[in-house]
């Protein structure tokens, strides 16, 4: 069952319809969305979706840490067995909320249900209100998504040519980029504890410390798990693993979506390539509107 649900995800990933969507750009709310994976009834359906309490909801901006979070906590509730992670595309068992291929795996989700957003706070709050829903923000220093999305967007067909690195940055800071704000995405789902079942987590947390991220993790889902298993869950989920397992790696996409030939998805893993990439103006303009934008919130990440 699972083997057929997947392959029909890679065959509906080449659709004509999709295909010739390759160039549409979406838009809500004045944000910007590739239309080959979102259309006017697929953002509908996400914030008209009926949560049920058990499931769980991994919200992310692009490139912040969404794939290596499925992987964790696709093995979480298959408790360590690998079966899942390594028969399975991420996409299929966590799929994405608001993209249109995924509608009915979202809707026909059993157990707890994994399911996967980039939309921002706004969109969401109303349906996510109504439930308890569980869901878990990631957080990555946005210098290194800056990056992280700079190379995707050369790979990934259904994004626009990102020109140089500095025209790129320049989107990502004003917020014209695809996906909208960083900024207004991590203002919009912070501190929503009390309107929201959900915890908080850094990519560079998961780094630093993939352990205790994944107890953490089974704490807040109330999942607990013996040592050993966490032991082998850590083991699973480190980029050098995940970086070959083609059922979380990507390399099932068709060129003709994301090109392999121009680069890999799990691509460096690492935290502070941005020193590589940011030249000295670069970084005191991104830290000028930094300090512009995130003037008033009290958070603080460790990056
Ligand atoms: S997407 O397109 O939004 O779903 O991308 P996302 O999965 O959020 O982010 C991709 C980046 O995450 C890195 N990655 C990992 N880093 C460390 N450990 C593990 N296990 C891992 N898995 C994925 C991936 O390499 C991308 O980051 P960069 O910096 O480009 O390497």
């Amino acid at each position: 069952e699972s083997s057929n649900s997947s392959s029909s995800i890679t065959t509906a990933a080449a659709d004509q319809e999709s295909m010739d969507r390759m160039e549409v750009v979406e838009t809500l709310c004045g944000i910007n969305l590739p239309g080959h994976l979102h259309t006017k009834e697929s953002l509908q359906f996400a914030q008209d979706f009926e949560f049920r309490d058990n499931d769980v909801v991994i919200v992310t901006y692009p490139k912040s840490g969404t794939t290596w979070m499925q992987e964790i906590l696709t093995l979480i509730y298959s408790k360590g067995d690998s079966m899942p992670a390594e028969n399975i595309p991420n996409w299929a068992r966590a799929p994405w909320l608001e993209q249109h291929y995924f509608k009915d795996l979202v809707r026909n989700g059993s157990g707890p249900r994994l399911i996967t957003t980039h939309l921002q706070y706004r969109f969401l709050a109303k349906a996510l209100g109504r439930s308890k829903a569980k869901v878990i923000y990631i957080t990555r220093n946005p210098k290194d998504v800056a990056v992280s999305f700079y190379h995707f967007h050369k790979m990934a067909n259904f994004l626009p040519d990102p020109g140089s690195f500095n025209d790129l940055l320049k989107k990502f800071l004003d917020g014209t980029v695809s996906f909208g704000s960083w900024f207004d995405h991590v203002k919009g789902w912070h501190n929503q504890k009390n309107a929201v079942n959900i915890f908080y987590i850094t990519y560079e947390e998961m780094k630093m410390d993939l352990r205790g991220s994944i107890e953490r993790l089974c704490n807040f889902l109330h999942f607990p798990l013996l040592p050993a298993v966490v032991d082998s869950i850590h083991k699973h989920c480190t980029f050098t693993n995940m970086k070959d397992n083609k059922m979380a790696n990507y390399t099932l996409i068709p060129n003709e979506i994301m090109d392999h030939q121009k680069g890999k998805f799990m691509r460096k893993g690492e935290v502070g390539d941005w020193k590589r990439h940011f030249t000295v103006e670069q970084s005191i303009i991104f830290d000028n509107i930094y300090e512009d934008e995130m003037r008033g919130t009290s958070l603080q990440f460790t990056w």
